[in-house]
C-alpha cells in the first residue's frame, strides 16, 4: 500500500554524528519506535498521522552507531493496535530487543502469550488526545489485569496538566508504571513549582512507578538544539531529568524516540541527543542504572 506522509511531516535524521559520551557497555534504548515500512505493514486506518518508513534495519543500525546493546520498542500510535511490526523488528532481533504493545479487550491469552514468546514485556496506554482516541479505563484496568499476570508491566503516556484526573487511575494498576517522558512537564514552569512537585509526589509516593527521563527534543522551549555539533542541547530541560534521576536512580530509563514523530520544529541528530545523558546522569554509577541496570531489571529479568 502506498501512503502519504502527515503535511510537514519531519523524517528521521540520516546520518547522524558519533556521541561523544560513551555510553556503558550493554545499554538499552528503552524507547523507540518502528515505522512499517507501510508497504509490509500497513499504518492503522485510525492513526491521527502518516510517517516516513522506519524500519528494523535501520533502528538496529542506529543502534550499532550510537553504541548501544539493545533497544525496547514501544507500538506507535500509528500502528494502533496491529503490532506486527513491532514484533516482527523483536523476533528479527536475535534477543536484543524487547517491546511494548498497544492491545484491546479483545485480545485473547494466546495472542498475549505469542506476544511475550517475541519479546513482549508490556503494554502502553496513552492519553495524549491528539494520537489517539480514547479508551474506558474499566477496559484499560481489565487488560493491566491479564498482563499482570505474565509480569508485564503498563507504560503510560500522558500530558503534565492531565496528571491530577488521572492520578487515581494510575495509583489503581496493579503492575509497574512507567511513565514516558516525564509525563510532559511545561520547563517554562519553574522547577519546584507545583506541576514538577506533583510528578515528584506521584513517583515519591507510588514506588512501582518509573520514568523515562527522555524526549528532551520534544519538551524544551528554549533549546539549543541537537544540530550542527550541539553538544549541550536542550538545556532548559536538563535541570527535571537531572532531578529525577537522582531522586528515583532506580526507577529511570532513557530513550532515543527514534525516529521521533510528529516533531515540528526541527530534527535532532541521535548522536547529539546521546551527548544529553552525561548531563542528566552526571556520575558512571548513574549512567550505568539509567541506561543498563534499570532496563535489564525491567526488559530482560531472566538474564539477572
Ligand atoms: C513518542 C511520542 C509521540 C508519539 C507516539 O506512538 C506515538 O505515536 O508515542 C508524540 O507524538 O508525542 O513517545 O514517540
Amino acid at each position: 500500500m502506498e501512503f502519504q506522509k502527515s503535511p510537514g511531516w519531519l523524517d528521521w535524521c540520516a546520518s547522524p554524528s558519533k556521541p561523544q559520551f560513551k555510553v556503558p557497555a550493554g545499554s538499552v534504548d528503552a524507547h523507540c519506535h518502528v515505522f512499517g515500512p507501510g508497504a509490509q505493514f500497513p499504518y492503522a486506518p485510525e492513526r491521527k498521522y502518516t510517517p516516513c518508513d522506519a524500519s528494523k534495519e535501520q533502528l538496529y543500525a542506529l543502534r550499532d552507531h550510537l553504541g548501544f546493546a539493545r533497544n525496547v520498542v514501544v507500538q506507535a500510535t500509528c500502528h494502533g493496535a496491529d503490532n506486527r511490526a513491532m514484533l516482527d523488528a523483536l523476533v528479527n532481533s536475535y534477543g536484543k530487543a524487547r517491546g511494548v504493545a498497544t492491545v484491546k479487550r479483545g485480545v485473547s491469552d494466546a495472542e498475549l502469550q505469542t506476544m511475550h514468546d517475541a519479546g513482549v514485556r508490556g503494554v502502553r496506554f496513552n492519553f495524549v488526545k491528539r494520537l489517539v482516541d480514547f479508551t474506558p479505563k474499566d477496559e484499560l484496568m481489565e487488560i493491566a489485569g491479564r498482563i499482570a499476570k505474565l509480569g508485564w508491566h503498563v507504560v503510560i503516556y500522558f500530558e503534565a496538566v492531565d496528571l491530577p484526573e488521572l492520578w487515581d487511575f494510575f495509583t489503581g494498576l496493579p503492575t509497574v508504571v512507567v511513565v514516558d517522558h516525564m509525563g510532559r512537564p511545561d520547563v517554562s514552569k519553574p522547577l519546584d513549582g507545583p506541576e514538577f512537585a506533583l510528578f515528584e509526589k506521584f513517583m515519591r509516593e507510588n514506588s512501582n512507578v518509573w520514568s523515562k527521563v527522555s524526549c528532551p527534543e520534544r519538551l524544551s522551549v528554549t533549546g539549543p538544539k541537537a544540530l550542527n555539533g550541539e553538544r549541550n542541547a536542550y538545556r532548559d530541560v536538563v535541570p527535571f531529568a537531572k532531578r529525577i534521576v537522582e531522586t528515583f536512580p532506580d526507577r529511570v530509563l532513557w530513550g532515543t524516540d527514534w525516529p521521533h514523530p510528529n516533531l515540528k520544529d526541527h530534527m535532532p541528530d541521535d548522536g547529539l541527543l546521546v551527548d544529553f545523558i552525561p548531563h542528566i546522569a552526571t556520575t558512571p554509577e548513574l549512567q550505568k542504572k539509567l541506561l543498563v541496570d534499570n532496563p535489564m531489571r525491567l526488559y530482560w529479568s531472566e538474564q539477572g
